[in-house]
């Protein structure tokens, strides 16, 4: 196995953070709708996104998604809230984060409550945790390679989990989600592209058709760039980068050294 490429303690001090809040309470693509009645008109439990037009609201046929806007029928979808943003559902064309190619980030996963479990997946990349709940993980978690992070109630999780991630090739554009296929199914999952150096424009986005494939523009968040500048200045108040490396005078399995 490629070992992972060894950190310093200054670039974890330097690395750029990103906070992923995984719950409830997305936003849709449109403006929200006022709605202010409701009541079903068949099915009782409609579960795919194809079931639409189930609700009768207000004397128009509404989807779930409308539906469960009503705040008597929360929860409403699925969504992710980076950097301190709202919370979104998925959308291809919207890129969330954009690491530079080789550089080191520290990613904070964050439960959003209600007593779910997500096991949430990073695409391309392996990660190292550094603290869970803000200690050091176990033993058997430290300096592993990871590209699964459980948030939760459950064992080996947490309700925040942080890990250090370098972006060392492939540039482009790759996901993270939760793998609860329930969970991914309704939308909590999103885009986040490995840059290059200087690159300015982000990566156009692959439209699939029967015919072959078209690209159109992406758009991205006002933090894709720069992460969580609050975050990265909270994060070193209570942690030493030293303590969150490799031991000294432990073997070369330890790939913080
Ligand atoms: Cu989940």
């Amino acid at each position: 196995m490629i070992p992972l490429p060894a950190i310093s303690a200054a670039e974890l001090e330097n690395a750029k953070h990103r906070t992923f809040v995984y719950g409830r309470g997305a936003a849709t693509d449109m403006e929200p709708v006022i709605i202010t009645q409701a009541r079903m008109k068949n099915s009782p439990a409609p579960n795919r996104p194809g079931n639409n037009f189930t609700y009768d609201i207000n004397g128009q046929s509404a989807n779930l998604t409308e539906f469960e806007q009503l705040p008597v029928h929360a929860p409403k979808p699925w969504g992710i809230e980076t950097d301190g943003g709202d919370s979104l559902g998925m959308n291809p064309h919207r890129v969330s984060a954009a690491p530079v190619m080789g550089d080191l980030e520290i990613w904070h996963l964050v439960n959003g409550g209600n007593s779910w479990s997500h096991n949430v997946h990073v695409h391309i990349e392996e990660g190292r945790i550094l603290t869970r709940d803000g200690k050091t993980p176990p033993e058997w978690e430290k300096w592993a390679r990871k590209d699964i992070y459980r948030l939760g109630h459950l064992d080996d999780s947490g309700g925040e989990v942080t890990f250090a991630i370098r972006f060392r090739e492939f540039g482009g554009t790759y996901m993270s989600h939760c793998h609860n296929t329930q969970h991914e199914d309704h939308a909590l999952l999103q885009r986040w592209d490995v840059n290059n150096p200087g690159q300015l424009k982000a990566f156009l986005t692959p439209e699939p058709k029967w015919n072959g494939c078209t690209y159109t523009d992406s758009v991205t968040l006002p933090t894709a760039a720069s992460g969580d500048v609050e975050v990265a200045q909270d994060f070193f108040n209570h942690n030493q980068a030293s303590d969150l490396l490799c031991p000294s005078g432990v073997t070369a399995d330890c790939p913080g050294l």
